[in-house]
């Protein structure tokens, strides 16, 4: 390879990335070269425990041996056909996706965002095929502050200033509500509306709970008014909260379900849209598809993590590690800690930014081994792999700890 002209070869991958990279992130002052469980090596050597598992995609630990012989071995055999064929593997990642969440039917995508955005398709060609709302006039009520990814349509409906300027014109028939509202949710209602989409825990608007008894309402609200409930599970779902799902903590079925980020066991991105019998009818051939979407090592990895998730019981786990964090991070009674909430490990700690910013207190978890990323300004997200030991969740506390007391007021 030929140096960039004025570009010499042996320029520092952050060079290099700030050279040829686009800036749409900031990230920590980290080279990170390897990763094993719940920990990540950087390029000095030094060694990090990993309290944001590339939120939440890394549940299993980084290259989970068991995840990584099933994506080599899949990889050696058959990875890229197309959906133009049948392959050996699809038909047993959607059953196992459908068994383990009690969906009729799972369409598989690649990114959060591409899950997302089959929904909101899904929600709309049924509201017009099936509920009878005249063409062009579906609506979607969503979430004040929710995150769904980054394609226009769904940043079209964000409240996040940042996410959205610049980026318009955006997707009509979003109507927003406040997050745990359910007054405001039936207020919403109207004939022509077709769904509702939320987050059960927001994660990035950080990591907000709603009020107990909010999906429940929901549900209620949905059924009545003959609206589709779908629940965006890609960071919550797949155990992190404790439960397989977020939303059975309130014993509720969502109508629609998108999962993502560690569906791909860490290891390659896989999403999927599932739903209900009547809503997934409305996609008859030719009417959606990806060129990824569904390719056998995909479909391999995906079975293979869910399969994981059951065999290690890592909802069980996250519940009790939840438990831990939680406590202890409660019992640490430092006056910087304005709030601790979440839910399993989901976990966010809020700052008071009269000690410091969130992004500041990152910094100093890196420089205590610990990896993590704010949120919000005021949040600092603690999202391990749900394999983390409780000795290292004590560990993490503890760098915590020490980062606060070393911060003057
Ligand atoms: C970024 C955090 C943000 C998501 C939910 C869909 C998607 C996401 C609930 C889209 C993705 C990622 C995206 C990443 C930061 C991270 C994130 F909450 F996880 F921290 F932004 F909110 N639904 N979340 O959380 O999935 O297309 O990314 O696979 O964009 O900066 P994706």
């Amino acid at each position: 390879m030929t140096a960039h002209p004025g570009f010499p070869l042996e320029a520092s991958p952050i060079a290099l990335e700030e050279r040829y990279g686009a800036h749409n992130y900031h990230p920590l002052p980290v080279v990170l070269t390897r990763g094993q469980g719940v920990h990540l090596w950087d390029d000095q050597g030094r060694r990090y425990l990993d309290m944001m598992s590339a939120y939440s995609a890394v549940s299993f630990g980084h290259s989970h041996p068991q995840l990584v012989e099933a994506l080599v071995a899949q990889a050696r055999q058959l990875a890229v056909t197309s959906r133009a064929f049948h392959t050996d593997k699809l038909g047993a990642f959607v059953q196992r996706l459908c068994s383990a969440t009690g969906m009729d039917r799972a369409l598989p995508m690649n990114s959060g965002a591409e899950a997302v955005e089959t929904a909101l398709k899904a929600a709309r060609k049924w509201g017009y095929t099936v509920k009878g709302v005249p063409e062009g006039r579906a609506r979607i009520i969503v979430a004040a502050n929710n995150f769904a990814g980054r394609t226009t349509t769904i940043v079209g409906f964000s409240t996040e200033p940042q996410y959205r300027a610049g980026f318009g014109p955006f997707a009509p028939g979003f109507v927003t509500v406040p997050f745990g509202d359910a007054d405001a949710l039936e207020a919403a209602i109207t004939p022509d509306t077709v769904a509702f989409l939320v987050e059960p825990i927001q994660g990035e608007a950080g990591i907000v709970v709603p009020p107990a008894g909010f999906l429940r309402k929901a549900r209620e609200l949905c059924t009545r008014h003959n609206v589709l409930l779908i629940c965006d599970e890609i960071q919550t779902g797949l155990g992190r909260t404790g439960a397989l799902l977020a939303c059975d903590h309130e014993g509720i079925r969502p109508d629609g379900l998108t999962l993502g980020k560690a569906l791909g066991g860490g290891l390659l991105p896989v999403s999927a849209f599932l739903a209900r019998e009547d809503v997934m009818a409305v996609f008859t051939p030719g009417d959606h598809g990806s060129t990824f979407g569904g390719n056998p090592l995909s479909a391999a990895v995906g079975a293979a993590a869910l399969q994981l998730l059951e065999e290690e019981k890592l909802s069980q786990r996250a519940a009790a590690g939840g438990e831990t964090l939680m406590a202890e991070l409660r019992a640490l009674g430092h006056p910087a800690i304005r709030d601790v909430r979440g839910k399993g490990l989901l976990v966010g700690v809020e700052i008071d930014p009269a000690f410091a910013s969130a992004r500041v207190v990152c910094e100093g978890l890196m420089r205590e081994g610990v990896l993590t990323k704010d949120t919000h300004g005021t949040v600092v997200r603690l999202a391990p792999p749900l394999v983390i030991e409780p000795a290292q969740i004590t560990e993490a506390v503890q760098a915590l700890r020490r980062v606060l007391l070393s911060l003057a007021r």
